[in-house]
């Protein structure tokens, strides 16, 4: 069984060939997955997944790598993974920027992809956004520079070409939409999750997919203070989700005190899954369920939070 000690070691001592050769590999593989790829059903840029099985869900890392490391240690999923019993592990986006180990968290879940290709997804941050919608402060290219030199402008052009393949989001049949940001409030079929990518920047599906954020008490869309993305309310979220046919969002994008947060009545789930500057959030959090239970609401998922 390959050990996270192993993987942590290969991350601090990566030379500028291993990591663009895995980059390249794995963006190669990520963007020819389609149709059925194990128990995910690919179409688009959208992971279309039956519910059952465990599924451990992350929220945005933003260069954190203790957190990243202590998720993978907690949640056991790699004794897992080798077992029958194959959990699928899904990141809501934002693996850069901010923290100190970019590079290195940036290794760990691309090493993690190539390793399980058929257990891991790797959902779009705005922090992996397109070249008109690109997140400030993106310090992603200094990270890499300082690390690899020269070359970290070569590791970093990579990276941007992995971006646009990165899923726009997940949806559990008659359970929950993943997405890392918020509704695309004018989205008027799940055509609109799959080919987002492709329609932006004509249409605003992509940018609200990556940028937006609920709001309480409002109707409709308003802008937001972001710059990029609306603030949307909960007739909106409703809405979104009866279309789709499921009950609830998960999603990253805002940090929070605990680690998560709940919005809409119980219909939106907020997983923050990095600790430390800017943000000092007191706790952080990530999921872990069967896909199978049928929980009504948010609430119902309480005891599936893992804070830490
Ligand atoms: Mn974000």
């Amino acid at each position: 069984m390959i050990k996270l000690a192993e993987i942590t070691h290969q991350a601090f001592k990566l030379s500028t060939t291993e990591f663009i050769s895995l980059i390249e590999e794995t963006t190669e593989f990520i963007a020819s997955e389609k149709g059925q790829v194990g128990e995910l059903n690919i179409e688009g840029r959208l992971v279309k997944l039956k519910p059952s099985g465990e599924a451990i869900i992350v929220g945005d890392l933003h260069g954190d790598f203790e957190s990243l490391r202590h998720i993978i240690k907690t949640s056991r999923f790699l004794e897992k993974v080798t077992q029958k019993k194959k959990p699928l592990l899904i990141f809501l986006g934002d693996y850069g920027d901010r923290g100190r180990y970019s590079s290195e968290t940036y290794f760990l879940v691309l090493k993690l992809k190539q390793l399980f290709p058929q257990r891991i997804v790797l959902m779009r941050g705005n922090h992996e956004g397109p070249d008109d919608l690109l997140a400030h402060p993106h310090d992603l290219p200094e990270n890499l520079q300082r690390k690899f030199g020269k070359e970290g402008s070569v590791i970093y052009s990579k990276i941007r070409d992995l971006f646009k393949f990165l899923y726009n989001g997940v949806v559990v049949e008659k359970q929950f939409v993943m997405i890392h940001g918020g509704v695309p409030s004018e989205a008027s079929s799940i055509d609109d999750m799959k080919f987002a990518q492709l329609k932006h920047p004509k249409e605003r599906h992509l940018e609200e997919i990556l940028w937006s954020d609920p709001a309480e008490d409002v109707k409709g869309t308003y802008s937001s203070p972001r710059g990029a993305g609306r603030l949307f309310g909960e007739d909106v979220t409703k809405r979104f989700l009866d279309m789709l046919r499921v009950k609830m969002l998960i999603r990253g994008h805002e940090s929070s005190h605990d680690g998560f947060k709940i919005n809409h009545s119980g219909r939106i789930l907020t997983l923050f899954s990095r600790k430390g500057p800017p943000y000092f959030n007191s706790s952080a959090a990530y999921l872990q369920l069967d896909l199978s239970l049928e929980p009504q609401d948010i609430h119902g998922l309480m005891s599936h939070i893992c804070k830490f």
